[in-house]
């Protein structure tokens, strides 16, 4: 029991599925402890793995206090909760769950732009509330003819984009430092060029500060009066007020929003607007997938622990060799 390598998990996950964690690691359950600095003071350093979740942020304040912590296993693709940088120089392996949550993703962002579009939330409330009877609901916007624009042509943005060619769009484009090449999409260096050539724009790039406020209220005006945003990335990849002003003024048609600035908080005037679509960050939030996303997380510290690395490291903290049992 002694030896049985120490995992720090900072919050709850739905349940493992299979082999359970807790059979080969002793799990300290980081969201259930009454004094997390007094404990870190006395355990820390036995942590050599974390399993991170919800939204505490893994940066130096905490990472100094685990000084023999080796992997970090992140639950979701996007890892913007770890200050990636200070996990690099510490020589600490982060992993994330790629590949496995991509179709779902791509799924519930198709979804949501028609929801958006086609006002189907909007419509839904007018049945419940009885209002049906008194009155038809108006007509909606349409998604045919429209050019679409991707942030992130990625493996979620691809998925989105291979979807949206059965939607009869009149073009797909991406924007992108570089071009792709084997993608049949319209390149665009920058967002405010492509911004104004599309009335759909869909983000599924990662957040972090190197996207944090791509989306201001200039890219919001050159989307112009019909245009729709589609933002399952990250909140903050959009600037709030911006966004709220363009949509509330009709810079913009409507939005719809799987992630925000501080979740689970959603801004009040969010709340208060008939054109956006809210969706509480469920992309990824199927059984199925989630599932499949869990198993991967667990998957990398069993790999990490019987020596063998990690499976899917990020591309700042790449596997050299090493390390484990
Ligand atoms: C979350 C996600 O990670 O994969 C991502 O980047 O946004 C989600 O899958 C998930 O909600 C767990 O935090």
């Amino acid at each position: 029991l002694a030896d049985k390598p120490v995992i720090l998990q900072m919050a709850e996950l739905a349940r493992f599925p299979y082999r359970s964690i807790g059979d080969r690691f002793e799990v300290i359950r980081y969201w259930q402890i009454d004094e997390p600095n007094a404990m870190l003071a006395r355990d820390g350093a036995k942590v050599r793995g974390m399993i991170a979740a919800g939204s505490q942020r893994i940066d130096d304040v905490i990472l100094d206090k685990l000084p023999n912590l080796e992997v970090i296993a992140n639950i979701g693709v996007g890892y913007d909760r770890l200050d990636i940088e200070a996990v690099a120089r510490r020589g600490i392996i982060a992993t994330n769950t790629p590949d496995v949550l991509t179709e779902e993703v791509a799924d519930l962002t198709v979804g949501l732009l028609i929801a958006t579009v086609r006002r189907m939330p909007q419509a839904e409330r007018h049945i419940r509330e009885g209002r049906w009877a008194k009155s038809p609901f108006p007509n909606s916007p349409s998604l045919r003819g429209r050019s679409v624009g991707i942030v992130g042509l990625g493996r979620i943005g691809k998925a989105v984009a291979r979807r949206l060619q059965g939607f009869e769009v009149s073009e797909i484009c991406y924007c992108g430092r570089t071009r792709q090449a084997d993608v049949p999409y319209r390149h665009f260096k920058d967002i405010r060029e492509m911004a104004a050539h599309i009335s759909v724009l869909i983000l599924t790039l990662p957040g972090g500060p190197e996207t944090k406020g791509l989306v201001d209220a200039d890219v919001l005006a050159k989307l112009g009066s019909d245009g729709i945003i589609v933002n399952v990335a990250r909140g903050a990849v959009i600037e709030k007020d911006a966004l709220i002003a363009a949509l509330r003024d009709g810079a913009i048609l409507a939005a719809g929003l799987d992630v925000f600035w501080n979740e689970p908080e959603v801004p009040q005037e969010l709340l208060a607007l008939d054109n956006v679509v809210l969706l509480p960050h469920v992309g990824s939030a199927s059984q199925k997938t989630r599932a499949e996303m869990i198993e991967l997380l667990q998957d990398n510290l069993f790999a990490w622990f019987e020596g063998r690395g990690p499976l899917t490291p990020v591309a700042e903290t790449p596997w050299q060799g090493g390390n484990g049992e």
